[in-house]
């Protein structure tokens, strides 16, 4: 079954430019009757909702951005009350509060059918079983290919991520068709059957669909010879609904993803100026919810960096198609599929006292695996109360106030951000400073390959 709504997923153009024309006016009258900060926004710029008649004049509005959610935590953004709401869910904000989403019933029904369609395209059919690796919780990963699934008449096992050991165990036993995950957890999968002797022809899994990060054809190949499998890439974010924005299908896999736009509208624009770009350019993906109704969302800056088209399809489907994502302009990190922002991390490192909001963030991968290095100045008091040593890893070793100290900033850091990291203790002055210009704060040593 390689098309999961047909009459969707191949309408014309002509229809589907209709049908998102008549989604877009309801859903900014929608907005503008019941979200204060979009009514704001409009009055603001002069725009009426009757002045947006079609898709062509979505540049007439102002850019939704991370900030405005963040402005509006926790349920500022909402056009919908608690009772109307079915399910809540929450990814990284810049700061330590998290950005929170809502869904009603409806929804989650059109989570449901975007991710089947997804997984459809990514090899799926009713019947076969999914290995869902991604975290269950507040991140949308879990619940939101699993809902996927269940509406496509699969199989799921709900693993999660972690506890590889067991992942492997349950793959070789219960012998799913499918997997999903971030790339780099497939490719610790991978390397850990290798490990094992267990040759890839001995796997059970046919198809791989994995996001959540950044990945390159070099990785979608060792996935691919390490796990036996096809794989295709699934983009999404938790501000637009989660995973399922868009997949690629797997009889092409020309690294371009249906983008499903008879839910979400794509737009690229110029990453400094805003202004839209031409079919083929690289720039910011924009997009636009068609039909959300608790939390629709009109024009948000997703930060990501890719190109669409238009141009037919192999597939017959006419929905447009991205390209993989280039970048982000903006300093968010991805690690291991969680998104970071290094505001998070200071924001943190405020609240420990021997410490300073001084500090240097190295990624790098170790072998599959992102490494996180935090390097943080002693606060001068506290450095003064440890004797002024010199610090190195073996002095910190040594010393059970340093080591206690290095342990309690590792642990609030993966308690508030959710990532775990090495942390290195700086004397007093000695991480880098601003020397005018933009504070190079992040070295990102990884190499995707
Ligand atoms: P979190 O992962 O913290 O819950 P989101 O799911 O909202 O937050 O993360 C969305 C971001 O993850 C996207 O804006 C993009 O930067 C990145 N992302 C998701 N899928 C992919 C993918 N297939 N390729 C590259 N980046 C992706
Ligand atoms: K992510």
């Amino acid at each position: 079954m390689p098309i999961f709504q047909p009459e969707l997923e191949t309408l014309p153009r002509p229809q589907l430019k209709a049908l998102q024309d008549e989604r877009l006016r309801e859903q900014v009258h929608y907005v503008y009757a019941r979200v204060p900060f979009y009514r704001q926004r409009l009055d603001e710029a002069g725009i009426k909702p009757g002045d947006i008649r079609g898709v062509e004049d979505l540049p007439k509005l102002p850019f939704t951005r991370k900030k405005d959610l963040r402005e509006h935590y926790p349920f500022g953004m909402f056009a919908v009350g608690r009772e109307e709401l079915a399910r809540i869910h929450a990814s990284s904000g810049t700061t330590g509060k998290p950005t929170v989403v809502g869904y009603t019933r409806g929804d989650l029904e059109v989570f449901a059918e975007v991710v089947a369609r997804s997984l459809a395209a990514a090899g799926g059919e009713p019947g076969m079983m999914l290995h869902n690796a991604y975290g269950y919780g507040l991140f949308t990963g879990g619940l939101g290919l699993h809902g996927g699934a269940e509406k496509l008449g699969m199989l799921v096992v709900p693993v999660s991520g972690g506890m590889t050991e067991r992942q492997i165990m349950l793959i070789q036993d219960f012998k799913p068709e499918m997997i999903s995950c971030t790339p780099s957890y497939a490719q610790t999968l991978a390397e850990e059957f290798k490990k094992r002797g267990v040759a890839p022809e001995e796997i059970s899994l046919k198809y791989a669909v994995l996001g959540a990060e950044p990945w390159t054809e070099a990785i979608r190949k060792s996935v691919e010879e390490g796990l036996g499998v096809r794989a295709t890439n699934i983009y999404g974010l938790s501000e637009i609904i989660g995973p399922g924005v868009s997949n690629e299908d797997v009889h092409e896999r020309e690294g371009l993803s249906y983008i499903w736009e008879d839910h979400f509208y794509p737009e690229i624009v110029h990453p400094e100026t805003g202004e839209p770009l031409p079919e083929g350019e690289t720039g910011v993906l924009v997009l636009t919810t068609l039909t959300k109704k608790a939390m629709p969302i009109l024009r948000y800056w997703t930060g990501d960096l890719t190109f669409i088209t238009r141009e037919p399809a192999p597939s017959g489907r006419t929905h447009a198609r991205m390209g993989q994502i280039r970048g982000r302009t903006d300093d968010m990190l991805i690690i291991r599929g969680v998104n970071v922002y290094p505001t998070q991390i200071e924001e943190v490192l405020k609240g420990i006292a021997e410490v300073e909001p001084h500090y240097q963030i190295v990624v790098s991968r170790q072998g599959t695996l992102d490494e996180v290095e935090l390097k943080v100045e002693l606060a001068e008091g506290f450095y003064r109360h440890i004797g002024a040593q010199m610090l190195s890893d073996e002095v910190v070793e040594a010393d059970h106030q340093l080591s206690a100290l290095r342990d309690k900033v590792a642990f609030k850091i993966k308690d508030n951000v959710g990532v775990s990291v090495k942390v290195s203790l700086l004397s007093p002055g000695t991480a880098p400073r601003s020397e005018g210009g933009k504070l190079k704060r992040v070295a990102d040593l990884r190499r995707l390959s």
